[in-house]
């Protein structure tokens, strides 16, 4: 059932005890709104744990409250509502069998967000710590600085440090507010901006990988699971390619198990959330993805014909 700003702020004031998870895969956003729901929730009161059901970035780890995210541990926590943030309920793992009978409350700015939660305030926002902090704001919170510094990560890492079409007005109003408070937006990017130099010299790796469909308009970056399983991290490899001129899609598969690729898309404009969709995934319009169960060579063949398509539809 959708529910308004209004009706989140009256459950989370009713609620005493809340289990808060975020997507597996987490990014920025995802554990930059679990954190700074949860400092909020703990400075009222009240029970607030977060959980999720993968392995965590090593480079969100200066974020106060990190070191407290558990995995599901099984265990029955009789919380009042399982909080699930910058997802629908599909990507949460084993994390609702720690919530039986808990209300699940969702707060997502994804546009394929598929409605099942209990309640769901869904939202054009470039983050879900964008809506967090609206409803936080207009529940009269100073934002303490472990409030404020998740909000602002997961703000920053959505929206490419303020540079993405979804950032809006109300972002920059948003990042503003969180500067005032004592933000310092270089000490934040420097800390998520760090790599190891294997990441480093990884992105070289990568770019042997590149290929290019569709006349220039669609590129990829395909990379074989012994490559991925030695780099910390693979998520600024497809701003490499982005970037490149002609490109209206990049696509970026890796492969996490035999059969099993991951898919991150990204668009100058075409809806690539729909393409997602079509695979089991999702996310907004310029930037979404979608795991799939095959090997690195069957998950190619059956996206770049898919991308090549959507790119010869527009003029
Ligand atoms: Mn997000």
């Amino acid at each position: 059932m959708k529910i308004t700003m209004e009706e989140v702020t009256t459950y989370l004031t009713q609620g005493q005890r809340f289990l808060i998870t975020a997507h597996v895969n987490p990014d920025g956003d995802a554990i930059g709104s679990s954190l700074g729901l949860q400092a909020y929730l703990r400075r009222q009161g009240k029970t607030a744990e977060v959980f999720i059901d993968d392995d965590l970035p090593r480079n969100l780890s200066f974020m106060p409250g990190f070191s407290g995210i558990r995995r599901p541990d099984g265990a029955d926590w009789k919380p009042d509502f399982l909080v699930v943030l910058d997802t629908d309920t599909n990507r949460i793992g084993e994390v609702p069998k720690c919530a039986p009978g808990a209300k699940i409350l969702n707060i997502d700015h994804h546009i394929s967000n598929d409605g099942k939660a209990d309640y769901l305030y869904l939202a054009k926002r470039s983050a879900t710590a964008e809506m967090l902090f609206e409803i936080l704001e207009s529940s009269g919170v100073d934002f303490p600085l472990e409030v404020a510094i998740p909000l602002y990560v997961g703000i920053a890492t959505d929206t490419g440090f303020f540079r993405y079409s979804n950032t809006t007005p109300l972002t920059m109003r948003v990042g503003g507010r969180l500067l005032e408070v004592g933000i310092r937006p270089s000490d934040i990017s420097e800390l998520l901006e760090l790599k190891p130099l294997t990441v480093v010299k990884g992105q070289a790796a990568a770019l042997d990988t590149l290929e290019l469909f569709a006349n220039g308009r669609v590129a990829g970056l395909f990379l074989e699971k012994t490559f991925v399983d030695q780099m910390e991290s693979t998520d600024s490899f497809i701003d490499l390619i982005r970037v490149i001129e002609g490109v209206e899609i990049a696509v970026l598969i890796k492969a996490v198990e035999e059969r099993r690729c991951r898919v991150s898309i990204r668009s100058k404009g075409i809806n690539v959330s729909d393409i997602a969709v079509r695979f089991g995934g999702g996310g907004h319009i310029r930037a979404a993805g979608c795991t799939l169960n095959m090997t690195l060579a069957e998950a190619k063949a059956a996206l770049v014909p898919v991308l090549s398509e959507a790119v010869a539809k527009e003029p």
